[in-house]
């Protein structure tokens, strides 16, 4: 397979204003039409005739017609993923193109393919080249217009972009519907629905005055599970006018849900297309996190309507700039509508769990990607979660004036236009030219890729009153950038004083009024900043807010991490020292049980925890936060070498002390806040929730035998899914006698869920108990089971990929067994399959044992024939 490079960029030849497309729906053999009404690019005037180069891949090829004129085979050339028409003789020609589609056979969830009988379409990146021959770029942006024709009775839904215009009924009981969208878009978000669906409707009315119809499609028998979406939806398109001036351009807005689904969702014009998992919810079948989910991804495919859609991205290299800044947004929105400190916390804790470990690994690649072999591989957590820090770190630098300052110029320079992350930088620097940064030095946060680790020193100087704080940045080499250069790092910053106050703070040489709070450019290798005026020694609280996406890395005494547990005024960083803490013991307590010694768990810091649940009912979400233990991954990567075994025995023996120690204040916290009410999802009532499950992890934990009957009737008696499914989780994961009963009431009550059942296979697939394995492989074949639904796999699979003790387990079967599905998955699923392959990627991070059964596997995998680009570039990557 061959790398694409950003380097090779160049506009395309010939531009399609206009698509005419006609999709004639039937059993076996669909035949798509396609009319182009395409111009020769005036960017690329003086080169002379230029013949049409088309995308296309399993497709047969019917007829090509240019100006009304039939080709014969002889005219034009066909590749094995090409189509090449001889340049037309004017400025403008029409093409005309008939293919034939099976997508009833199409199993990779790619182009136009059928979910539970219905029909729907996946584009992006580069799925419309698998419904007819097309400029499949980005780049190439034009106005459709959609006629689709189906049996009435199967398919009485037919669905695409924009308005619809015209229906009427044909022949032989087929009906159609003719679609027109007015905005010129990129073919990635075309989109076509054919099928038997129900909806919802509802309507918004835009601060213009436009009366914009809402509707959700789903399955019927799903209508009562849609409520929670369509809210979500009406608060994203208020809070787009409200905190970006964006409103919504057309006078549909279609949702809908289907069950097999690669991803979460896509933002096709005015047709999101989204995976079951993330619109349908009722309180006893979704747990907070799914209600969160949905508001999330509802906002975020909303927000890509300006940022994606009406400004989209000049080639996939860009990919972060519609998907690190539409994150980035949908991270503002739900801290909004929600607790913002949480909403931080959980960011980061995603961040530093899957990013810094991408960073980390043989697939760390840069924000904005320099090549790719598949770009579907390249829809990762550093093109998102790092993309939208880099949009965080605008927001920093620029204030929040300044940031949206920008954005207007942004939208004002390119709305209808395809471009840059560049020319996003340019936009936010010409919008603020007061505001003194480097913005070539900024650049770099796209084009370097890995986690830069800060360290930091402090002096203080009791006669002079100063506090001298010392920065060092290092970025290690990462495949492909041996050497890097010193990123431009925003420190926000205070200075806790001994009465657990903030101290006024003024650098050097300043005399303006100081603030006790503020953002330090971190832009050399090494620098110091020294403080004035300091009346007593400080600990310093760096990086709030969690300002950078750096690894921090200072000489904190346990002392100073209990104070700022307890006196930051910043509550990201309250939460942050009590994880750099509890990361600090658990490792210690894993370096003992190496060495042969006991492990012993401070005192100290079970006590600093109890103060964290003494303060629980101040608010109860955050304390569900502090009161969390770093998770087994994330205590992996801060290792050396990861010790398996050493990390879960240790986390297990502090948790089960917690729980001994603090019991009747863990059985009283639970109990306090058991009564949530009337079902609601307000932020008051999760935090109630997540406080009280904590506790109940504590207890059980301990083997409390109160815990352990308020875990049963939790499980037996709970209405909602939340604490449901938090019991039968840790039921799983214990010895407890009633442990299969639990899983078997479950399944025999929820089997007609899919997304319940996904819950239930994921639970066992993660617990960390002897058997996971073999459990795992025999629920390959429970009848709720599909190796060809993405959402089973990503429970099933998935979850047993991401147990930390069992998938590592040193005989190397957890890696067999994987392997064996990544191999089953590239015949059917190449996205899905790479997806699940990227698990290996770190396998040189454990022990020679188990490094050595990974690789039998990765190259077990590395042999299949007909190995999927998808697969076989994270798997050479991983083998390099
Ligand atoms: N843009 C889509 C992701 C498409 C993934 C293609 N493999 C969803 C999103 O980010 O909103
Ligand atoms: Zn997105």
């Amino acid at each position: 397979p061959r790398a694409i490079h950003l380097r090779d960029y160049a506009p395309p030849a010939w531009l399609i204003d206009t698509v005419d497309l006609a999709f004639d729906l039937r059993e076996g053999a669909t035949l798509v039409t396609s009319r182009l009404g395409i111009r020769r690019n005036p960017a690329r005037a003086g080169e002379g005739p230029q013949p049409l180069v088309l995308d296309g891949q399993d497709m047969e090829l019917l007829t090509v017609a240019v100006d009304n004129r039939l080709l014969t085979s002889d005219d034009y050339a066909q590749g094995p993923e090409s189509l090449t028409i001889p340049a037309p003789a004017g400025e403008t020609a029409t093409v005309e193109i008939v293919t034939r589609i099976k997508p009833e056979e199409n199993t990779a969830l790619e182009g136009l393919y059928k979910s539970s009988g219905n029909y729907c379409t996946q584009c992006e990146a580069e799925g419309f080249r698998k419904i007819t021959y097309f400029q499949d770029r980005p780049d190439v942006m034009a106005k459709y217009t959609v006629r689709i024709e189906a049996e009435r009775a199967k398919y009485p839904v037919l669905l695409s972009n924009g308005n619809l215009v015209d229906q009427g009924e044909s022949a032989d009981g087929r009906h159609w519907t003719r679609w027109d969208d007015p905005w010129p878009k990129p073919c990635y978000l075309f989109a076509l629905v054919a099928g038997k669906l129900v909806h919802i409707e509802d309507h918004f009315t835009t601060r213009s005055g436009r009366d914009v119809t809402l509707r959700i499609y789903v399955e019927p028998g799903n209508e009562d599970k849609c409520g929670h979406a369509m809210e979500s939806l009406k608060k994203s398109m208020k809070w787009d006018e409200d905190a970006y001036g964006l409103e919504y351009d057309l006078d549909i807005f279609n949702i809908v849900a289907v069950g097999d689904f690669n991803m979460g969702a896509m933002e096709n014009k005015s047709l999101n297309v989204f995976n079951t998992k993330y619109i349908l919810a009722r309180p006893d079948t979704a747990t907070d996190m799914d209600f969160l989910g949905i508001e999330a991804v509802v906002a975020h495919e909303y927000f890509h309507n300006w940022t994606g859609n009406r400004v989209t991205c000049r080639d996939w290299f860009q990919l972060s700039l519609k998907e690190g800044l539409t994150v980035f947004r949908d991270q503002q929105f739900s801290a909004d509508m929600n607790s913002a400190p949480v909403k931080r916390i959980q960011d980061v804790q995603r961040l530093r769990q899957v990013q810094f470990a991408e960073d980390a690994g043989p697939t760390a690649h840069p924000v904005r990607p320099e090549s790719y072999i598949e770009i579907n591989n390249f829809y990762t957590p550093t093109v998102y979660e790092k993309g939208a820090e880099v949009l965080r770190m605008y927001h920093t630098l620029l204030g929040a004036a300044g940031y949206r300052k920008g954005i207007d110029l942004y939208f004002a320079r390119h709305d209808g236009q395809a471009v840059t992350t560049d020319d996003f930088l340019a936009a936010m620097r010409d919008a603020n030219p007061d505001v003194s940064v480097d913005w070539e030095q900024f650049r770099r946060w796209y084009a370097q890729a890995g986690t830069p680790v800060v360290e930091g020193e402090g002096r203080y100087d009791a006669d002079a009153k100063t506090y001298t704080l010392t920065l060092r940045q290092t970025l290690a080499p990462t495949p492909g950038q041996p050497e890097k250069l010193p990123m431009l790092v925003p420190v926000a910053m205070g200075l806790v004083g001994q009465d657990g106050q903030d101290l006024p703070l003024r650098l050097a040489g300043e005399d303006a009024p100081a603030a006790t709070e503020r953002v330090l450019l971190l832009t050399e290798a090494e620098q110091s900043f020294t403080f004035t005026g300091v009346a007593s020694k400080p600990v310093p609280s760096l990086f709030r807010g969690f300002s950078a996406p750096v690894k921090l890395r200072f000489a904190y005494t346990d002392g100073d991490l209990t104070f700022l547990m307890a006196n930051d005024s910043d509550a990201f960083n309250r939460w942050e020292a009590g994880q750099t803490l509890a990361a600090k013991i658990i490792l210690g307590l894993v370096a003992d049980r190496a060495a042969g010694r006991d492990m012993v768990v401070p005192q100290g810091f079970v006590a600093a925890l109890g103060k964290a649940l003494d303060r629980a009912g101040e608010d109860t979400s955050f304390a569900a936060l502090a009161l969390s233990l770093p998770t087994e991954s994330y205590l992996g990567q801060l290792m050396e070498v990861i010790d398996v075994d050493g990390i879960h025995a240790a986390r297990d023996l502090v948790k089960a002390a917690i729980g001994r120690t603090h019991r009747n204040a863990l059985l009283k916290a639970y109990r306090d806040n058991a009564d949530t009410g009337p079902f609601s999802v307000s932020p008051e009532a999760i935090g109630k929730r997540s406080c009280k499950n904590a506790c109940l992890a504590y207890l059980m934990a301990a083997g409390d035998e109160e815990g352990r009957r308020l875990c049963l009737e939790q499980f037996r008696t709970a209405a909602g899914m939340t604490d449901v499914i938090t019991a039968l989780m840790l039921i799983a994961d214990s010895d407890m006698p009633e442990r299969e009963d639990c899983l078997a009431a479950f399944a025999d009550k929820w089997k007609g869920e899919a997304l319940v059942m996904d819950k239930w296979f994921s639970i066992q697939a993660m617990a960390s108990h002897p058997d996971t394995v073999k459990r795992v492989t025999a629920l390959l074949s429970h009848p709720s089971f599909s190796i060809r639904n993405p959402n089973k796999v990503y429970a099933l699979v998935g979850g047993f990929s991401s147990n930390p003790v069992c998938f590592h387990a040193a005989d190397g079967s957890g890696y067999a067994f994987l392997a064996d599905r990544v191999i089953e998955l590239n015949a059917l699923n190449p996205q899905v399959a790479s997806r699940m392959v990227k698990a290996f990627a770190r396998w040189r991070k454990y022990d020679g044992e188990r490094q050595a059964a990974a690789k039998v596997e990765l190259e077990r995998i590395a042999h299949t024939p007909n190995l999927s680009r998808d697969v076989y570039e994270i798997v050479a990557r991983s083998l390099e």
